[in-house]
This record gives structure tokens, sequence and C-alpha cells, in this order.
């Protein structure tokens, strides 16, 4: 009989990497890039031992129900709010994530997209492509400096600490609010201060946001929370979309309550907002943060060895590098 574990790889990524889960197991792979069904997930998960899956795949109970061999689904990625952990723990199922290797690659993006917020830069290049270009003039494009401005960071993880550290040395004065206050020699080291939510969104020249998404978040920036920032802020999203009421900030971009945004998550991914599709002051890019070529390498490649260590196989069996539910896993 045939006592090789399969498990399921949900769209295609970087097959030499994801080979190596060949020495191990029956792979199943799915040519098909893209959102699956409930009823194509819960099909797929039903004769498996494990998945390798990213954000396009919301996987809870219902998609378990039917897949009793289930112990472990590696997400590729450090957000995995796609996964209901608690019934996927109730279930036996290890979980895993992607930390610390896409953090450096995720501040340098939002850092880039806060600038090209805040200095208007492909709206700039949309008015030159325009033909809109006819003479230089004093007042074209004018935009808010980053250097001497007030940096706020709203989810000061690993990331949000990247992005502190990057703004120090643009001579930013950088506030942050966070579930927990930091450590005060990490705070030192970001240079960052702590300040209550009300303080933030008020005294941030630029806000970014780089919170976990977790239902307590859902539309935390909403009117309410625009109107307490400056007419002349930014803010920049590289968390999740649901964290913002997109309605909300179309509206404070188009009357002026608030200057511009960069947004790289949406609530409806891949669907944009069309209110924010039809405006100006905002830089939409389609979630690619962690996108460096290197770093989605990196994000497979500990995805495939969580998979392979979770499911009892390799140097590291019984213990993948980076488990979300450590309970799960101790459950064994
Ligand atoms: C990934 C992300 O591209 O890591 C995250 O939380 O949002 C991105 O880095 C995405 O999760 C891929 O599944």
């Amino acid at each position: 009989a045939d006592t090789r574990l399969r498990v399921w790889v949900s769209q295609p990524l970087f097959g030499d990497i994801v080979g190596r889960l060949r020495e191990h197991f029956d792979v199943v792979e799915t040519a098909r890039v893209g959102k699956h069904s409930p009823q194509d997930i819960a099909h797929a998960l039903a004769g498996c031992d494990g998945a390798l899956v990213t954000l396009n795949d919301p996987i809870g109970a219902a998609e378990v129900a039917n897949a009793p061999r289930l112990r472990a689904i590696a997400n590729v990625g450090v957000g995995y709010n796609n996964l209901d952990v608690s019934a996927l723990t109730a279930a036996g199922v290890v979980v895993t994530n992607t930390p610390d290797v896409l953090t450096e690659t995720t501040a340098d993006f939002g850092f880039a997209l806060m600038m090209a917020a805040a200095r208007r830069i492909t709206e700039a290049e949309r008015w030159l492509r325009d033909g809109q270009w006819r003479q230089w003039s004093f007042e074209t494009l004018l935009g808010s400096d980053l250097h001497g401005a007030t940096l706020g960071i709203l989810g000061m993880g690993r990331i949000g600490q990247g992005i502190a550290r990057r703004a120090s040395g643009f001579r930013m004065r950088v506030r942050y609010h966070n579930r927990s206050r930091l450590p005060a020699d990490v705070e030192r080291d970001c240079r960052a201060e702590y300040v209550d939510l009300d303080t933030l969104l008020s005294s941030a020249d630029h806000l970014v946001l780089v919170l976990p998404y977790s239902p307590a978040v859902h539309h935390l920036i909403d009117a309410t929370a625009l109107a307490k920032m400056k007419p002349t802020a930014t803010l920049t999203n590289i968390a999740r979309g649901g964290i913002v009421d997109e309605d909300a900030l179309a509206e404070a971009l188009a009357s002026g309550r608030l200057a511009a945004a960069g947004l790289d998550v949406y609530e409806g991914e891949p669907a944009v907002n069309p209110r924010l599709l039809a405006l100006r002051n905002v830089v939409l890019t389609p979630h690619i943060a962690s996108g460096s070529l290197a770093t989605r390498r990196a994000m497979v490649t500990l995805a495939v060895d969580n998979l392979i260590a979770a499911l009892g196989h390799g140097p590291d069996a019984g213990r993948p590098p980076t488990p979300v539910n450590a309970d799960a896993l101790a459950a064994r």
C-alpha cells in the first residue's frame, strides 16, 4: 500500500522550491492562479495530510470537515487572517506562517508607498505621460515633506519597527501605537515614542498601517478616525484592506479632508473600490509589498520547510520553524 503522505499546493509557486516536497510526499498541485471556491478547497483538502496555501485560500471548520487526515497547513505569508486558527487548532491542524523573511522587503515597500503618496510620484508620471507638461511651473504637483515630519506607525511589530528604523535616516519624528508598548530598549533602537491612538491620528503627518487584521480592527480607520487626522496628512496601508473603511477614505480624499493615500491592500481584493480608482491622490498597488524575487522565494522556502517538519519529515521533524498555533503542535 502507498503510505506516502499527500499534500496540496493551492497555486503555482516557485517550482524548484515546491519540488522539494516531492522528496517526502505525494504532491497535488493546482495549475490555476487565484481564488478557489470554498467547495474546491474542501474537495482539495479531503484526501490530504498537509497543504501549502496563500492569502487566496480561506480555510476554516467547513473546509476541513471532510479532511480527517489533515495535520498541517503552511501559509505563505506572515498574515494568516485567511485561516480560522481556533477552528484548525480544534481540528488538530498545525498552522505555520512566514515571519521575519519578509520584514525588510515589506518595510522598504511601505516606505516607498508613503513617499510616492507624499510626493505624488505616480500622479506626476500619469500627468507627464498624458502630455500635460507643457511648461515648467513653480507650483506643479506640490507634495509634502517626509524629513522633519511626524511619522505615525499603527502596529509596531517587526515590519513597523523596520519602517521606524528607516524613518530615522530621513530625520522623521516617529510615534507609534500598538496593542502593547514595546520594551524601552526597542523603543530606543527604533527612536519611536508610544502614544495613544487618538494622539497618533491627530499628530501624524504620515500614518502607516502595519497591524495584523482581526475582526477587532475591522474598519478601525473609519470616517471618525479620518476626521481626527490632519488634512495635510497621508495614509499608507500595507496591512489588510479591511482595516480601512474605503468609502470613508475615498470621501476624505475627494473632499480634501486628507491629502493623499498609498494603498497596497484592499477589502475586496483583487477588486478595487471604484471610488478609489476615480481619485488622483491615491497610489494603488496590487498587494506586492513583500514582492521582491528574493523575498518571495524565501517565503516559499520557509513555508515548504514548515510543511515538511510539521508532517514529521526532514531534519526538523516535528519542529516546524515558525508555527502559529503551538498548542496544536503540543497536543501531538
Ligand atoms: C503575501 C502578505 O504576499 O505576508 C503577508 O501577510 O500579505 C503578503 O506578503 C501574501 O500573504 C501571500 O499569501
